[in-house]
């Protein structure tokens, strides 16, 4: 099965642009493109450094579950240890989309829910998605919407937080 996914990875502990490195190195040929590193201050209420994220596309011949996998070897790799929710982290790789045959799969298994559900909250994953795709597109419950309006109906304090350092990872 041929997919196109995106995934937002994020690091905050030791030197995250390395570990957002190993994610752009792990997907090798699949990457269709990749955002520039963007700081983003700690979203979810727990007090810690800013992180540093990016937003990625690939295709490949993967499922849902095995893109889910997919990232938790690079967590695993990264000796990612699950301690806080919303907390530190080392590296932390999130599936927000996939589309098979050019159609988003929508999921709510508890395990991978489809779309990431908090995603279209998030000017971290929303902000360097645009970047890459300014006609990127998000599955939500309300119908099929425009990443840039999604972004536009932020907390504009927010997205102003999140800056692009203008250097890949
Ligand atoms: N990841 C979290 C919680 N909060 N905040 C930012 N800015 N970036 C993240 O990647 C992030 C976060 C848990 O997945
Ligand atoms: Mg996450
Ligand atoms: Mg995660």
């Amino acid at each position: 099965m041929t997919t196109r996914v995106v995934l937002s990875a994020g690091s905050n502990i030791g030197d995250s642009r390395a570990h957002l490195r190993t994610v752009v190195d792990a997907l090798g040929d699949d990457l269709r493109a990749v955002s520039d590193v963007h700081v983003t201050p700690p979203w979810g209420g727990v007090e810690q450094d800013d992180f540093a994220n990016i937003t990625l596309i690939a295709d490949g011949d993967r499922t849902p579950r095995e893109w889910l996998e997919f990232c938790w070897e690079l967590e695993r790799a990264a000796d990612r240890v699950r301690e806080i929710r919303w907390g530190p982290r080392t590296l932390d790789v999130d599936v927000v989309s996939v589309e098979a045959d050019g159609e988003p799969v929508v999921s709510d298994d508890e395990a991978l829910t489809l779309p990431h559900p908090r995603a279209r909250d998030r000017a971290f994953v929303l902000v360097p998605w645009l970047q890459i795709d300014s006609d990127a597109q998000l599955w939500t419950p309300d119908g099929v919407r425009p990443v840039a309006d999604l972004v536009a109906a932020l907390d504009p304090a927010e997205v102003a937080g999140v800056h692009s350092t203008g250097e890949q990872p």
